[in-house]
């Protein structure tokens, strides 16, 4: 039995989400993170750091490392409180790329919205006396947040809206620029709410009594769909993969856990084993191709194939924001390439090249729905749509 407090955390599941996010993220996730850096400092690990040159993949790009090793960051070597936001507006974009990047912000909706707060920050602090330096500030600071992380279209595509909407606003006084920028801002930040509410109703739906959920990572959407299902009483069970090499399956299992949702936590290597008795394969998406295929955690592709061998219908939960629009010219979605030490101690194994893709792309043929705000679709629909497009 749930208790009463759990009980009421569900009846507003995105919010709960949110919250348990937030506190998972600042107190177990960040403390299993911290042991182990601990235990990798002791071993010598993070005083060798050393940066890697990636080898050049064909159908999708791997991006140059340019994100420092999570072991070796500051923060997680302090489970304490987070050292609150700085006041300046260089000092609060700077902190917020550091958060994505040492991926302290995860998932794909999380990060979209920390950088649109990050901007929100940049336009009420600005000093700028005209709105063409104001525009290079705020132009500035996009591109700083974007840079954070590299395979995050809706974080593109979310500081890009507010910019662009600057630069097409056709008033010239600085407090009527200023009072605009702020209204776009919080205006984006509702809708992103108010999207995951929809695709949490929608994808609550999807949800029959008796089913067996595997879930992979950690993402804000499939949560918020799992809680709401919960809310409506359905009957499920989900299996979280753990999500190696930083182990973001500890959050959901945390979240749904608390929520009352009957929870499994397996290593990633368990997932042939689970998948054969499950009834659903769920992700989120960091990316939706104009092919269809859509970017997810690493480790997505592997269990979509095992999904499709044991005919398990795929369900990706992914709002249209994570359109990536380079892939409708043919461009591919660039792949994050993250350090090494997160995944072994390079000095152990010197003659060992070490990958560690953050990302990889499951093709649309393994995809059977995609949950968006617009409904449910099928990969193929966006095929078609993308190169109308095109
Ligand atoms: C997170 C991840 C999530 C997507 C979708 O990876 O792959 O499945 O970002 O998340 P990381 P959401 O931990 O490296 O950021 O549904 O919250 O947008």
């Amino acid at each position: 039995m749930a208790s009463k407090k759990k009980a009421k955390k569900v009846k507003n599941p995105v919010k709960h989400a949110k919250n348990a996010l937030k506190s998972s993220k600042k107190t177990k996730y960040k403390k299993s993170v911290s042991k182990a850096v601990k235990k990798a400092k002791k071993q010598n690990m993070i005083k060798h750091a050393r940066p890697k040159t990636a080898k050049k993949q064909s159908a999708h790009t791997i991006q140059k490392k340019t994100t420092k090793p999570l072991s070796a960051s500051k923060s997680a070597l302090k489970p304490a409180a987070k050292p609150a936001m700085p006041k300046s507006s260089p000092g609060y974009v700077e902190e917020t790329v550091r958060r994505i990047r040492e991926v302290e912000i995860q998932g794909a909706n999380d990060i979209a919205e920390a950088g649109v707060k990050a901007l929100k920050h940049v336009i009420e602090q600005s000093s700028a006396t005209t709105r063409h330096a104001f525009l290079e500030e705020l132009i500035r600071s996009a591109e700083k947040l974007k840079e954070s992380r590299p395979t995050e279209p809706a974080l593109r595509n979310a500081v890009n809206s507010i910019t662009s909407s600057v630069e097409n606003y056709e008033l010239k006084s600085m407090d009527n620029v200023r009072k605009y920028a702020l209204r776009q801002a919080d205006r984006f930040l509702r809708e992103l709410a108010m999207v995951v509410d929809t695709i949490a109703n929608i994808g609550a739906e999807e949800i029959r009594d008796g089913d067996i959920i595997v879930t992979h990572c950690h993402s804000e959407l499939v949560v918020a769909i799992l809680l709401k299902a919960k809310e409506k009483r359905k009957q499920f069970k989900v299996i979280v993969t753990e999500t190696r090499p930083l182990k973001q399956g500890l959050i959901t299992a945390k979240e749904l856990s608390e929520a009352g949702i009957d929870t499994t936590y397996i290593i990633d290597s368990a997932a042939a084993t689970v998948m054969k008795q499950s009834t659903k394969m769920l992700v989120g998406a960091d990316a939706i191709l104009a092919d269809g295929s859509i970017v997810n955690k690493i480790g997505t592709y592997a269990l979509a194939l095992l999904a499709n061998q044991f005919q398990t219908p795929v369900f990706v939960a992914a709002e249209t924001l994570k359109f990536d629009p380079i892939t409708i010219m043919g461009a591919a979605e660039p792949i994050e390439q993250r350090m090494p030490e997160e995944v072994a101690d390079p000095q152990e194994m010197k003659r060992v090249h070490i990958l560690n893709p953050a990302f990889d792309v499951t093709p649309a043929e393994l995809i059977d729905a995609m949950i968006t705000e617009k409904g449910i679709t099928r990969p193929g629909l966006i095929r078609e749509n993308s190169s109308t497009v095109a």
